[in-house]
């Protein structure tokens, strides 16, 4: 049957919802998909109805877009990312269709409360920070702009662990997040894939040919990203491993069926679990196998919508362009190439010039250790033929340094793909820099320095190719989810559309002297930091006052982040109130949260000396409650949504040079929190966008820091010539704040005395001086409020839609849909 779109068969045309329509909806789901009567159902029932019921509403304008973007024959951009943190999707879902208040009421009318069944909602973690929640806002940016494209990544079972605290020490417990069901998703069964492994290759003439040994299915699963009011969604495809019907035949015919059916439940460990570091990496070998999974999955179907598009691949690089994560799906380059040499019969030439135009490579890091390198062993057993790929791409291009570039061997040994040394290893990020047309930093700073450092000898042979696109954040869940007081009061000020343009925020600049608009700040930071106290309460059992200074560090647990320059700070304020009880001491919480990768020591061991000197600080009555030191568990994408808008303060501190960008500083910023922070990553632009008055900038520059580490930096120095310092330091040793196991930092504290590699000690004096000058201006209550507005109204440049703006047209090349 031929169709055009005006006889679209399907074509329900949603009618325009009303409280009415929306709770006729709701109830039919419960029935006819849960099974469940309103009398009976539970809250979660309730979520999985209202989910249902406005996946509904989205689904129409999804489906649509797609076949616009197919009719129209468009460039797409397909984004591989091995992490996607999206947190929820309902509150979010509910603005993006404008059917929030609706949803309220018709749920209201069923005695059932809108925001009770939000917080049932899981949040998936499938992802480790930062980098994974910035792909969650590119689709989120992608979506609302109607940039054609969607993203890959892979349905863990098993998400980012569970973190609880017993005995001030982080646990790790498993996150079943399917278990209670994941209505947003569409089970796509006839979207399957077979992935290979193993085996080994040969020649037929020229022709290679990989007899793999093993053979896995990727079956999809669908979620849709609504775009904020445009009737539009896009797609985030993850695959889930499935053993398929293949058996291993070997086993099953020797009779050994129960065998045959284990190889077949080993084969789906593939998607099972995230690995759970984050900007480090372990090489083991079912990392190297899932990030082939999510790479051989995502190219044989953009291949195969591409065939069905265009009929041919011979315009392949005209239309399609693939951007790569970090290094985590580097391998799609190999793939490529065997997919268009091995399969589709090109020759080597014109094969890599077109797998050249269509990847870009974004680098999220600038440490050694976040740089994959997997043992040139463990990929010949995996993948040979990608292997054999790899070093004909080596060939190619170290023939192309010696004959263009430099004839030096130490140059050429530095760049080759291949690692020589005991263990012979693929170096992945330099194998995205060759088959990328661009590579891109994720902050200013950073995409200098990968210029001069990391990547310094392939910038002088490809000088055009780097470049930088500093992050951003959606204002959809960053505000309009995470902050509805700051989100009416812009409503109230410029209108609504600030939702889709980010850039209106500058006409708050004309009101930030209203007398309305400065009492509304500090209120609504105070109802924010009520929110964030009651769930203290509610979860932790501490009490905290919501006119303290909240100063929030929130995010991985990290040496380069330096939650220890925190907690050495917090220490020595502790000591100075008790020597100063009479002193006007601004009223402090510190608030702390993070995860750390459950095989790094030192990050476990800064949790369990945050929780020990909390609860030190917590109990010393002569404080007065005037300050609080909280570690809260569990941190994720929707406690974020509740601690960031309490912020008064955003520490981040990392060590000059570390942080490649950082995006909870931009999320902290644009909700009024004023930044302590190094210059680091992203602090450096929102320093130049908010002005130094209303920023606190302390410590070393990247200068500094390598000027100290050339001339040979001794922290133990400082720990000797700084009185306050020494003091904390003798504290923590003599067992002052773990008086049973007067030990336990030991090791902690040895490495900062004697290496302090990320410098702590060297920026402690500047930290200090800094956190003086925040406790002076928060006297000044007028002050702080002008420096407050002054964040927000400067932080349009850091919407992910700018951003995403910049990738479209400086690195994928493609234009955004007129949508029908
Ligand atoms: O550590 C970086 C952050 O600075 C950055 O903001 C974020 C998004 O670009 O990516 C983080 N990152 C880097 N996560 N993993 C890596 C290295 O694989």
């Amino acid at each position: 049957m031929t169709m055009d779109n005006t006889d679209f068969p399907f074509s329900y045309n949603q009618p325009e919802q009303t409280t009415e329509s929306l709770k006729k909806a709701i109830v039919y789901k419960l029935i006819f998909l849960i099974g469940r009567s309103p009398q009976e159902a539970s809250q979660r029932d309730w979520l999985n109805a209202t989910l249902y019921a406005v996946r509904d509403l989205v689904t129409e304008g999804w489906i649509s877009t797609a076949r616009q973007s197919r009719d129209e024959k468009t460039r797409r951009v397909y984004y591989l990312s091995m992490e996607y943190l999206m947190g929820r999707t309902l509150s979010n879902a509910l603005i993006a269709e404008g059917v929030y208040t609706l949803a309220k009421d018709a749920l209201a009318e069923l005695d059932v409360d809108l925001e009770e069944i939000i917080e049932k909602e899981v949040d998936p973690g499938l992802g480790n920070g930062g980098l994974g929640r910035l792909a969650a806002c590119f689709m989120d940016s992608i979506a609302t702009l109607a940039i054609p494209g969607m993203g890959y990544g892979i349905r863990y079972e098993y998400g980012m662990f569970q973190q609880a605290i017993e005995d001030g020490k982080q646990v790790e417990k498993p996150d079943a997040w399917l278990e209670k069901g994941a209505p947003w998703e569409f089970m796509r069964p006839s979207k399957r894939f077979n992935i290979q492994f193993g085996g080994h290759i040969y020649f037929e003439g020229k022709k290679c040919v990989w007899d793999s040994s093993e053979e896995i299915t990727a079956l999809a699963y669908d979620q849709m990203i609504p775009g904020y009011d445009n009737d539009s969604a896009a797609t985030l495809r993850l695959w889930s491993a499935h053993a398929g019907d293949s058996f291993n035949l070997a086993e099953f015919n020797r009779g050994d069926y129960f065998r045959a059916i284990e190889t077949r439940a080993a084969s789906e460990n593939v998607s099972r679990v995230l690995y759970p570091d984050d900007s480090t990496w372990a090489g083991r070998e079912l990392r190297l196998r899932q990030e082939y999974f999510l790479v051989s999955a995502s190219l044989q179907d953009i291949i195969k919508r591409h065939k069905r598009t265009h009929g041919t691949v011979k315009n392949l690089a005209d239309k399609v362009a693939i951007h790569l994560n970090d290094t985590h799906p580097a391998l799609a380059i190999p793939e490529l190439m065997y997919i268009l040499v091995d399969k589709e019969g090109y020759d080597w030439k014109t094969a890599w010039d077109m797998c050249r135009r269509i990847f870009s490579y974004t680098c999220h890091t600038l440490m050694s250790e976040a740089l994959e390198t997997w043992p040139v062993e463990m990929m010949a057993k995996n993948l040979p033929r990608h292997l054999q790929i790899i070093f004909e791409i080596n060939d190619y291009f170290l023939e192309y340094v010696r004959t263009y570039v430099t004839t030096d061997d130490d140059f050429i040994r530095r760049v080759s793909l291949i690692e020589e040394g005991d263990t012979r290893k693929v170096r992945m990020g330099w194998l995205s820099v060759v088959g990328s047309h661009k590579v891109n930093g994720v902050a200013a700073i950073h995409s200098e320095l990968m210029k001069t450092s990391t990547f310094a000898d392939f910038a002088h042979i490809y000088p055009e190719r780097f470049t930088n696109v500093t992050n951003g954040i959606t204002p959809r869940r960053w505000i309009a989810v995470a902050n509805p007081d700051l989100s009416a009061l812009f409503d109230r000020y410029i209108g609504t559309e600030w939702r889709r343009d980010l850039s209106l925020l500058t006409e708050l600049k004309a009101h930030i002297n209203d007398a309305e608009v400065q009492q509304a700040i500090p209120a609504i930071k105070r109802a924010n930091k009520q929110r964030l106290a009651d769930y203290v309460k509610k979860e932790l059992g501490i009490e905290l006052s919501p006119d303290a200074l909240f100063d929030v560090q929130v995010k991985r647990i990290h040496e380069y982040k330096r939650q220890i320059l925190n907690v050495l700070h917090i220490v020595a304020r502790y000591n100075e109130m008790l020597e100063n009880p009479e002193k006007d001491w601004t009223p402090r919480v510190f608030i702390l949260a993070g995860k750390a990768a459950s095989a790094y020591y030192a990050a476990k061991q800064t949790i369990n000396l945050i929780n020990d000197v909390a609860k030190i600080i917590n109990n010393d009555e002569r404080l007065q409650g005037r300050l609080k030191v909280v570690f809260i568990p569990n941190y994720s994408v929707s406690l974020a949504q509740i601690i960031i808008p309490a912020a008064d303060i955003s520490e981040q501190i990392s060590l000059a040079g570390t942080e490649a960008s950082g995006t909870s500083n931009m999320k902290f910023a644009l909700n009024g929190a004023l930044t302590l922070g190094t210059l680091d990553g992203a602090n450096v632009e929102i320093l130049e966008n908010v002005g130094e008055d209303n920023i606190f900038i302390f410590g070393h520059t990247v200068e500094q820091v390598e000027e100290l580490r050339r001339n040979g930096y001794r922290p133990y120095d400082i720990y000797q010539s700084n009185e306050q310092l020494r003091r904390v330091i003798d504290q923590i040793t003599s067992g002052l704040f773990s008086p049973n196991d007067p030990h336990r930092y030991q090791d902690l504290l040895n490495g900062l005395c004697y290496h302090d590699y990320y410098q702590s000690f060297a920026d402690f004096q500047s930290y200090v001086e800094a956190q003086k000058r925040v406790d002076e201006k928060y006297h000044d209550q007028k002050a702080w409020t002008n420096s407050a507005l002054q964040n927000i109204v400067n932080m349009s440049f850091f919407s992910s839609d700018r951003t995403i703006e910049e990738y479209a047209q400086k690195i994928w090349k493609i234009q955004p849909l007129k949508l029908n």
